[in-house]
């Protein structure tokens, strides 16, 4: 079965009861006030209620997770990637969830019990589980262990699941030490070792046929989605072939880094589901940074001039757990103008957004913190996150909680995809979208506030600022109330690199 991208959204969206859903309180119309003509003859606009934002919260425990689905749900997430949820090494790095011992769902971000009970109180939010699914090695650790739910295992041994004997490892062969050594070698990059990381071979039916019990079982706890890690190091066929018996409406996302000058290409993996654009978080930092902000809407478009994957088939992102270690991307630590880029990325057209929340470090290794056994404590988010707050390393820097990250979110869950009536402009630095009556937003690249006059396609009448955060748990504006005037127009001071947001989900009350 072959899924097609696009369409494994909706089906998720519809999982989740999320298409076209309208708010219990739709925006009411506005009392015509004093004399002259009513303003807004025609039917009130009414957010369309698309969620098809992801977040990924890298090493939240799944009880963290399943308290903050509530907050998800309210704010317009459609749902979360979680850290693998495999039995893994032992040890205090984040990346030993990377390192799978065995397919028992038992790891230091809870039990297999947590797990489901995530799942379903997620589902009651709205929100889906994507699980991040590493089904292409398994551990890189030179002497035998024990697995954090007490397996034994050897490099090229799991009891009971792998053996070298049946001949469930690649030993390429190609390189020293059987490790890749050049991405621009496609027979390296399949079956020699990601840094030491044993190799399955994924092409052997048995070895499919265990990574499709373990991804059923994932959906038997309730999961909306699956990330396959490390995709490019398996053929796009093994791919297709692992999630073969997925129901059709399971999401999958392949992660496939677009790499220049080699030869395994992300569009290669579109057949198996959706795939992550990694070249847009890339080039969206250098934009952000220059200023020149028509180009961060423009990425991925016919007009842009980069080669990305179709945008039915993509999500983007402005970093992930990988990315913020590295020098490619913004990150936290890029304050406002990670900010900026993350609500570039919620207006734009191109693809669909996956939101990063992590936590600070200064040492790229350090793993989340945890109790003396290495069991994660779970994540909180302290009230005033933000691009300012200075965060103490291991804290939770809660990035989807940003205000205008979150008040973004809110922004595109209620203007939906952009339809005919979707329209951007740009004035120097500035640059608007309009989606027609249900929402208008303005991001400015300028180190200065900029002030202007700018036509919106919304009804009159007060807009809360959703740049400022998202309504308040009262129905207040969380900041400034912005008046659309009888004729459209709107006159606003967009602060100095970041962004004015309208939409019709968030009216001042009364
Ligand atoms: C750790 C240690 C290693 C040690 C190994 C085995 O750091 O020194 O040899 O353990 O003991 C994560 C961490 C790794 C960690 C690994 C296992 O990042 O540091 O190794 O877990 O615990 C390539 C892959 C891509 C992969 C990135 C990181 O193509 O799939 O490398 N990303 C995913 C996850 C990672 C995870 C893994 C895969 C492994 O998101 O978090 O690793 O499961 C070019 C190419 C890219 C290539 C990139 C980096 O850009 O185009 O394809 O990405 O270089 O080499
Ligand atoms: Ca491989």
């Amino acid at each position: 079965m072959v899924h097609r991208p696009g369409a494994a959204l909706a089906a998720l969206l519809a999982v989740v009861g999320l298409v076209a859903c309208t708010p219990a309180n739709p925006a009411e119309p506005d009392e015509p006030s004093g004399a002259g003509e009513p303003v807004a003859s025609q039917a009130p606009a009414e957010p369309v209620g698309s969620k098809d934002v992801g977040v990924q919260l890298f090493q939240w425990t799944w009880d963290a997770i399943a308290a903050e689905c509530p907050a998800l749900g309210e704010a317009g997430y459609g749902w979360v990637l979680t850290s693998p949820p495999n039995e893994h090494i032992l040890g205090e790095a984040w990346w030993t969830a990377y390192q799978p011992v065995s397919y028992r769902v038992d790891s230091r971000l809870g039990t297999r019990e947590e797990f489901a009970a995530m799942t379903a109180a997620c589902a009651d939010a709205g929100v889906g589980i994507v699980a991040d699914a590493v089904v292409n090695h398994m551990t890189g650790q030179d002497a035998p262990g024990v697995g954090w739910a007490g397996s034994h295992y050897d490099h090229y041994d799991y009891p009971g699941l792998w053996s070298d004997v049946e001949g469930h490892f690649h030993h390429c062969g190609l390189t020293d030490n059987d490790d890749i050594a050049s991405y621009t070698s496609a027979v390296q990059v399949r079956t020699c070792e990601l840094v030491n990381l044993a190799d399955l071979a994924t092409e052997s039916e048995p070895v499919r046929a265990r990574l499709r019990e373990y991804l059923a079982d994932l959906v038997s706890l309730g999961v909306s989605g699956v990330r396959i890690d490390a995709a490019k190091h398996m053929s796009s066929a093994d791919v297709e072939a692992i999630t073969a018996e997925l129901p059709e409406d399971l999401l999958v996302i392949s992660e496939v880094i677009r790499g220049a000058q080699e030869p395994i290409r992300p569009e290669d993996y579109t057949d198996a589901g959706d795939v992550l654009e990694f070249a847009w978080g890339r080039d969206v930092a250098g934009i952000v940074k220059g200023g020149a902000l028509r180009l961060a809407l423009e990425l991925g478009s016919p007009e842009g001039s980069t080669t990305y994957l179709p945008s039915d088939a993509a999500w983007i992102f402005v970093d992930n757990h990988d990315t913020e270690r590295g020098r490619q991307t913004l990150s936290y630590r890029d304050g406002q103008d990670y900010a900026l880029a993350n609500a570039l990325m919620l207006a734009a057209d191109y693809a669909r957004p996956v939101v990063y929340s992590g936590y600070a470090f200064s040492d790229r290794d350090a793993g989340p913190v945890q109790d003396a056994d290495g069991a994660v404590l779970d994540a909180t988010c302290a009230p005033g996150v933000g691009p300012d707050a200075d965060d103490d390393d291991g804290s939770w820097v809660c990035q989807h909680r940003w205000p205008l990250v979150e008040g973004m979110v809110g922004w595109r869950a209620a203007v939906g995809p952009a339809g005919e009536d979707a329209s951007t402009s740009v004035d120097g630095r500035v640059v608007t979208v309009s989606r027609g009556p249900r929402g208008w937003f303005a991001a400015s690249g300028n180190l200065e506030p900029t002030t202007g006059r700018y036509p919106t396609g919304l009804q009159p009448g007060p807009y809360c600022d959703v740049a400022a955060g998202p309504l308040t748990p009262e129905g207040q504006c969380a900041g400034p109330t912005v008046e659309v005037d009888a004729g459209g127009f709107v006159e606003v001071t967009i602060p100095a690199k970041s962004a004015v947001a309208l939409h019709v989900g968030a009216r001042p009350a009364g």
